[in-house]
């Protein structure tokens, strides 16, 4: 299937530039979008010549589809080449440079951004999970100094005993 994944309306700097619209071919064969339209609520349409590969993301800028987004809401329609609308995105106002998620995708992106979330805090070690991971390698730590000193009280009984 074919969706509107993304679009960035309001994007810090020039808007004619910087806009984009995000489609995601999220199924498991090629689709030819040759014939298929994105439409916005004015009615400005832009005709797609491009294949979808499948499990892929297309991003196409403003340059490209002359679609104008407005920041203060706009509506965008999908229409397949036979004329029937596969999808549609919309939103009310688009602050800089926020990204507008359609809403069956949200789940998904903020399960990535919570991951990048997480590694950041890790990295900079403000994480309870890294105090949790210390506490860890501190047991391991242990647990290795136990097994080398049992070791060694064995190498020094082995040899005392072949004294
Ligand atoms: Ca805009
Ligand atoms: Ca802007």
């Amino acid at each position: 299937m074919v969706y509107l994944k993304e679009i960035l309306p309001n994007p810090a700097g020039d808007d004619t530039s910087g806009e984009w619209i995000k489609l995601v071919n999220s199924g498991e064969e090629d689709i030819n979008l040759s014939g298929w339209v994105i439409k916005d609520a004015g009615g400005k349409a832009y005709s797609l010549t491009t294949l979808a590969p499948k499990n892929t993301e297309i991003v196409l800028p403003r340059s490209l589809t002359g679609i104008a987004l407005n920041n203060n809401g706009d509506t965008l329609y999908l229409l397949s080449a036979s004329g029937e609308t596969v999808d549609s995105i919309s939103y009310t106002e688009a602050s800089d440079d926020e990204i507008i998620i359609a809403s069956r995708f949200v789940e998904s992106t903020r399960k990535e951004k919570a991951e990048t979330t997480t590694l950041e805090q890790l990295a900079l070690g403000g994480d309870d999970k890294i105090v949790s991971e210390g506490s860890f390698s501190i047991v391991m730590v242990a647990i290795v100094i136990a097994l080398a000193a049992s070791i060694l009280i064995g190498a020094i009984l082995k040899r005392s005993e072949e004294k």
